[in-house]
């Protein structure tokens, strides 16, 4: 037990006095040398498929701050690349796709999914496991296929997911149709991560949050679940971590349901709460405030220090509640790992 990578022990069940740390959207615009890498690497797409340049991405905050775990440089639609659905990002205005409409359209991303499309990532994998640090644990990710049917009916963000709602509604057939495709395509896709070299895998569902009960029900549970089924049966013993961002209350019925080993909270989730009303087995992994990042200072020890004292003896992962803001200063992220591991003075 005691040479288990920190990341990895929690996974298993164990509760640390210092808890691992990593942030989502460690890798990003907030750090000079990845603003300096990607000025030189052509579009976002072409850096995520440079096994070269998105390798140096992914180690570049473990080399900065020494975080326990390295995620894996890509993004969340190059799923819907893979499937045959023309993806690029604009800058400053984030992801663009040609919009799904008809039927036709979604039976074709089952005729055109191509897993080798995506090779430059599993060569990434490959080239940052043999560079990680001892006690650092790769993670793999891919979006949950409501989050990513979301931009693929809408062919961008959106403040409230209204486009893929209104699809559900409208023609739930074929709404279930395309989040059958991507329980498939994600599933292999995961299974191919674990096998290049990956060690943990995080399912990132950030817009979970916006569905009634019902809908929540099909459309962010129940294909979480078939996916988490179906990787452990293929690939049994790669922890996986489930963060259906907006979860609420539904976080206590789904630590029984999913089959995830840790629950990724958001901002909103009172960890107290969380403690009390989520049951044990999965870790719970979260959630600081992005912003409080961003503050820094006294306020920033204060939500570390309560976030610490709420899931004192529970297995935790600390993360934050979302990604890391581009603005974010580097001295807050250092003054965040001094605190937590109590090197700071
Ligand atoms: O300008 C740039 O350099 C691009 C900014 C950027 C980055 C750094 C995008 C575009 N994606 C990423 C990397 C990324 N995306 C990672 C890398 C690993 C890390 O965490 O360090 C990960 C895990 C993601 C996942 C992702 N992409 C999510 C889920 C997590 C979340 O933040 O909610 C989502 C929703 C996306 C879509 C996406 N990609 C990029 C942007 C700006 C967005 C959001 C678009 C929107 O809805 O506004």
């Amino acid at each position: 037990m005691g040479d288990l990578k920190p990341l990895l022990a929690v996974l298993g069940g164990e509760a640390r006095a210092v808890p691992p740390i990593w942030l989502m959207r460690q890798a990003g615009r907030y750090l000079p040398e990845y603003q300096e890498l990607r000025a030189k690497a052509g579009s976002f797409l072409d850096t995520c498929y440079n096994p070269q340049t998105a390798a140096r991405i992914t180690l570049q905050p473990i080399e900065r701050f020494g975080f326990d775990a390295a995620i894996l440089f890509s993004d969340i639609l190059v799923v819907p690349d893979a499937l045959g659905q023309k993806v690029w990002f604009e800058t400053g205005h984030g992801p663009r796709l040609i919009p799904l409409e008809s039927d036709r359209d979604i039976e074709a991303l089952a005729e055109n999914f191509d897993l080798g499309k995506l090779s430059p990532v599993f060569e990434t994998i490959d080239r940052v496991k043999g560079e990680l640090p001892k006690s650092v644990t790769f993670i793999g990710f891919c979006g949950a296929p409501w989050t990513v049917a979301s931009y693929m009916i809408a062919g961008r963000g959106t403040p409230d997911q209204a486009p893929a709602r209104l699809f559900a509604y409208r023609r739930p057939e074929a709404f279930a149709r395309l989040i059958d495709i991507l329980v498939e395509a994600s599933t292999a896709y995961l299974i191919r991560q674990i096998d290049a070299g990956v060690e943990v895998l995080q399912l990132f569902d950030s817009w979970a949050g916006v569905l009634p009960a019902h809908e929540f029900e099909r459309w962010v549970a129940e294909p979480l679940r078939k996916i988490i089924a179906a990787v452990k049966a293929a690939r049994p013993g790669v922890p996986i971590i489930a963060f259906p961002r907006g979860g609420a209350t539904h976080l206590s019925r789904l630590a029984g349901t999913l089959g995830a080993d840790a629950l990724g909270l958001d901002t909103a989730i009172d960890p107290d709460w969380a403690v009390k009303e989520i049951p044990a087995g999965p870790a719970l992994q979260g959630n600081l405030d992005p912003l409080a990042l961003l503050a820094g200072g006294p306020a920033l020890d204060r939500e570390i220090d309560s976030i610490l004292r709420s899931f004192a003896g529970r297995p935790h992962i600390f993360n934050l509640g979302h990604g890391v803001l581009p603005e974010t200063p580097l001295e807050h992220v250092s003054q965040l790992i001094e605190r937590i591991r109590g090197t700071g003075n």
